[in-house]
């Protein structure tokens, strides 16, 4: 399955979207203030957020599993299939390697497929929540923090082999998530836990090449229910500024407790240039892993206020690498991470037309209305005129949902691969 420019700017071409006019009306309503929609227009066409390589199949619960059809069976297929999205959406043109799901047999091969699709290599995301078979120590107890040094040595060779790994493929970063914790009170002494992972990702840290970063991610519970060691962003902050300067927090949206105002969280990590990555998805009760912007868009939407302020304002802190990390149990995985993309990129965009000269004046004066009108008027823009003239501008698909069920996508994907597939990772 190969969709071709051609293919997408002739589908383009007839389908006579009427959406200028559209565009027309927001740049006039937008000539009144201090925002440019051709601006706007080419920084969503250059946003450009990675496809973890364990999204492309369906992700089931404890509970079961249904295959979708047509799921990648290997690397490769992989890669061909955020191919697929990146020639729908000119968006999703990295991937983020999961290893050992995706060790990549034949590196040159590897990534020959993935130039071929205009796919960088992302974050490499370790693993040391499951054994593997022949495994040498358990993690059971724990990785980085067991109270084992064999398991913690273990745990740290392992990352240090993922690093040469995203080296020759080309990647700059690795993401570190840690399972570790405990599920009952007195399994573990908090602050031996602490200490022992501490050590290890300096150990990590140092074997880290001068030009990486490394991603220290957070979560408060699951799969351990009474304590997690790295269960939020001041503990994850701590690790990465005891670390070094190449450290940095990764924000994972799942990953709070309920109610918790992220884009807090993001604006003061920022602000102390701490804020490497970033995983995108939606929840209702815990990490859900639902399809972003599904659930809370205004919530999205405040979250990415306070990236693109940052982003404008902090030169402190890196590029954030952008990543989605949902899972789906009943959604073809491919059209869910279009809708991902979509509501990234709308949430951005209505970021990116807040006001913000006007915000400052009004928070200067305190009114306090007038602060939440400017919030509200940008969110309640709709931006997906400015969506589609940055796809048409990269050779995107206008509507890339539609023409991927037009073109019959996942049909096509099924015929090729079968009906009964199973996706390796999760
Ligand atoms: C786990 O909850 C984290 O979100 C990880 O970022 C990721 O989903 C996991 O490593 C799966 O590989
Ligand atoms: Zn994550
Ligand atoms: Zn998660
Ligand atoms: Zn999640």
């Amino acid at each position: 399955m190969k969709i071709t420019p051609d293919k997408i700017s002739d589908f383009n071409k007839n389908q006579g979207d009427s959406y200028v006019a559209e565009l027309d009306f927001l740049k006039n309503r937008c000539a009144k203030q201090d925002v440019s929609i051709d601006d706007i227009v080419s920084k969503v066409a250059d946003f450009q957020v990675a496809v973890p390589s364990w999204a492309l199949g369906a992700g089931g619960t404890r509970f079961g599993r249904f295959s979708y059809g047509g799921e990648p069976a290997s690397l490769e297929q992989k890669l061909d299939d955020i191919g697929i999205l990146h020639a729908l959406t000119r968006s999703a043109g990295a991937v983020s390697l999961h290893i050992p799901w995706d060790i990549p047999k034949d590196i040159k091969a590897i990534k020959e497929v993935a130039a071929s699709h205009e796919i960088a290599f992302d974050a490499m995301n370790s693993n040391t929540f499951q054994n593997q078979d022949g495994a040498e120590a358990s993690y059971k107890f724990g990785s980085l923090g067991n109270i084992r040094k064999d398991s913690r040595n273990y745990a740290i060779q392992h990352n240090l082999e993922v690093i040469k790994i995203g080296k020759e493929l080309g990647s700059k970063s690795l993401t570190v998530w840690l399972a570790d914790g405990a599920n009952f009170p007195g399994q573990a002494n908090f602050q031996t836990a602490l200490q022992n992972t501490e050590n290890s990702l300096k150990s990590i840290y140092n074997g880290l090449p001068e030009d990486w970063k490394m991603f220290i991610e957070y979560k408060p519970y699951e799969p351990n229910f009474y304590s997690t060691i790295i269960q939020d962003w001041g503990t994850s902050f701590m690790l990465a500024n005891a670390c070094g300067e190449r450290a940095y927090t990764l924000v994972d949206l799942g990953h709070h407790l309920p109610n918790t105002n992220i884009e807090q969280i993001v604006a003061t990590l920022m602000f102390k240039g701490k804020l490497g990555g970033f995983h995108f998805n939606d929840s209702k009760y815990g990490d859900d892993d639902l399809t972003v912007g599904a659930i809370k868009p205004y919530a999205l939407f405040l979250i990415f206020n306070e990236l693109v302020y940052g982003m404008q304002n902090n030169p402190q802190n890196p590029n954030l690498a952008w990543m989605i990390d949902a899972s789906h149990n009943t959604k073809d995985p491919l059209e869910d991470l279009l809708q991902s993309l979509e509501a990234i990129l709308i949430a951005y965009a209505q970021a990116l037309l807040v006001d913000q000269e006007s915000l400052k004046v009004a928070q200067q004066e305190n009114d306090v209305v007038k602060c939440q009108e400017i919030l509200q008027d940008a969110y309640r823009t709709d931006v997906r005129p400015v969506l589609k003239a940055a796809r048409e501008k990269s050779g995107a698909a206008i509507n890339p949902l539609q023409v991927y069920r037009s073109f019959g996508v996942r049909d096509a994907l099924i015929k090729e691969r079968g009906s009964q597939t199973k996706a390796t990772g999760l």
